[in-house]
């Protein structure tokens, strides 16, 4: 028996070390581990709540608004603030914006060289590319003299004996199954999306000010509209807000998607790998009106689905004792009542004085704790949260685009349903959300819009902003869809401070580690499905699978 070991995983945010241990070259356990610490959760006790989002938001660089928003959430849920339709629709905007944004720099640049190898573009021609990409999409930028180009500048990288950005692939490896023209393709839109990702993250700019990390207020959202005021949201600004969503839709439209489909062609063998835990959780967002008012406007519905069971979606309740609870058996804390309790995040404790093993080690204790992550669970059970997950809701729920989006793309890969459950599902999802996600913002769009003409244009409510007007103590939960998943912020509140914040992050459900029960989290399901390694000192299947979830480690731990 020999164990691999991946440390760092690369082409994430933050610190993941993998450990597979092989049996027969399968992958017959494997570990995941959060190597780095934090402690946001600390640094947030005892602050104003009104200012927490500021902190939370620094959980993350990536999903740089989420955290942000989930905590406003949670302010306003424990305070119990209304906030205006309009500032729903424009946050509404700026979470797709993100989802937008982070999908597509995660599919070229974090993801696509575990499927695309760039050394075999260098071999395309470029009228055949040319061709290929003609005959899959409407994109304008497809001549034979742009992927001339595009192959000149990936030329120039290689022959000066420095890739960069692409060093160190395993470039040649058996896995990779593209032809060198969709190889040149994929990495000409690798070079497109780079620049296209700082148009959509103007967005961000417009409506809080910058990127990363916007600004949020507790009760709405901090820019006042005001069509005549050079400083508020103005029309110009509005429209260059639709110029975004437009330039958006059509690169998911024209680039993405084709991309997503033509490459997911030559790799339908990955729709039975990495099936791993078969259940899924989303706790719902993307309200048109109303966040608690109106569920059913919700785009995303929230649930629980069980041994991808899609016929029953069993309800979620995010305040109630024994549902969501995390447990730290195997990981670097302590909790006051022992190491094998689950705790809900309202009693929740991050405490740094583990006094046991920690890194730096040869390999990981496996027997006992492995990660600074912690290990979440609903009802006991392990779920995976994700693209997948809401694609999954959305499906199930017979939500009508993502039905048809869906079934469309079953179609044209030739794949059941069943594969979605897989590695090469989730990369799918991701996408087909996205799809969703993006023309929902035209919608959002133009609620904003029509609200705006008919004299609506409120974006803020202040009635609960003075301390003196709170409760002495006070609880709330703000939830999300982020990018990665089910994001949820619980927050005490006492004598006006906060005495009790946690997190209950997307990466921490899918990274964490096996729990009191021995259970496994989604990564470690996922590697235990059906892995073997072609070339063990090249661990590119360890990679597409765990790369599909899109870590991000710095929210793992937080
Ligand atoms: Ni960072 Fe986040 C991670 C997301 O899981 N999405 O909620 C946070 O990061 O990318």
């Amino acid at each position: 028996m020999s164990r691999i070991v991946v440390d760092p995983i690369t082409r994430i945010e933050g610190h993941l070390r993998i450990e597979a241990q092989m049996e027969d070259g399968r992958i017959a356990q494997a570990f995941s581990s959060g190597t780095s610490v934090r402690g946001l959760e600390i640094i947030l006790k005892g602050r104003d709540p009104r200012d927490a989002w500021a902190f939370a938001q620094r959980i993350c660089g990536v999903c740089t608004l989420v955290h942000g928003m989930a905590s406003i959430r949670a302010v306003e849920d424990a305070l119990k603030i209304d906030i205006p339709t309009n500032a729903q629709l424009i946050r509404n905007l700026m979470i797709g914006a993100q989802y937008v944004h982070d999908h597509v720099m995660h599919f070229y640049h974090l993801h696509a060289l575990d499927w695309v190898d760039v050394v075999s573009a260098l071999d395309a021609d470029p009228a055949a590319t040319s061709a290929l990409a003609q005959s899959i999409s409407k994109h304008p930028n497809s001549s034979p003299g742009y992927f001339s180009d595009m192959k000149t500048k990936l030329k120039t990288f290689v022959e000066s004996g420095q890739i960069g950005i692409f060093n160190q692939g395993y470039w040649g490896h058996p896995g990779y199954k593209l032809p060198p023209e969709a190889n040149l393709m994929a990495v000409a839109h690798y070079f497109e999306a780079l620049a296209w990702q700082r148009e959509v993250a103007k967005l961000h700019a417009i409506f809080g000010g910058k990127n990363p990390h916007p600004n949020f207020v507790v009760g709405g959202v901090p820019s006042p509209i005001d069509l005549n005021s050079d400083s508020a949201i103005n029309a110009e600004k509005l429209a260059k807000v639709k110029n975004i969503i437009d330039l958006a839709q059509s690169f998911v439209d024209e680039v993405y998607l084709p991309d997503t489909l033509a490459i997911a062609g030559f790799y339908k063998d990955w729709a039975t790998r990495g099936e791993g835990l078969g259940n899924f959780l989303t706790y719902g967002d993307f309200p048109s009106t109303g966040l608690t008012s109106d569920r059913a406007s919700w785009l995303v519905p929230p649930g629980v689905i069980l041994d991808r069971d899609l016929s029953t979606i069993h309800p979620v309740d995010l305040s109630a004792e024994g549902e969501i609870e995390e447990y730290i058996a195997h990981s670097w804390y302590e909790y006051e009542g022992g190491k094998d309790k689950g705790l809900h995040p309202w009693a929740g404790e991050t405490a740094l004085d583990y006094t046991g093993p920690k890194p730096p080690f040869e390999q990981l204790d496996v027997e006992g704790a492995y990660s600074w992550i912690k290990a979440p669970r609903w009802k006991g059970k392990p779920v995976e949260v994700g693209p997948l997950a809401r694609v999954l809701m959305m499906y199930a729920t017979g939500q009508e685009q993502a039905k048809a989006l869906v079934d469309s793309a079953l179609t044209t890969l030739d794949l059941p349903v069943r594969g979605l459950y897989s590695t090469l599902g989730r990369v799918a999802a991701r996408t087909l959300e996205t799809k969703l996600i993006v023309d929902a913002m035209q919608d959002w769009y133009a609620a904003l819009i029509a609200n705006i003409k008919a004299g609506d244009t409120t974006t803020f409510n202040g009635t609960k902003w003075d301390p003196a007007s709170w409760p002495k103590q006070a609880r709330g939960v703000g939830f999300m869809e982020a990018p990665r998943g089910g994001l949820g912020h619980w927050i005490v509140i006492e004598d006006g401070k906060i005495a009790n914040y946690q997190a209950v992050v997307p990466s921490t459900w899918n990274a964490g580690p096996r729990d009191a029960q021995g259970q496994s989290g989604a990564y470690e399901a996922a590697l235990q499905d059906n892995h073997t390694m072609a070339v063990e000192d090249q661990p590119l299947e360890i990679l597409r699978t765990i790369h599909s979830f899109d870590p991000c480690l710095a929210c793992a731990v937080h």
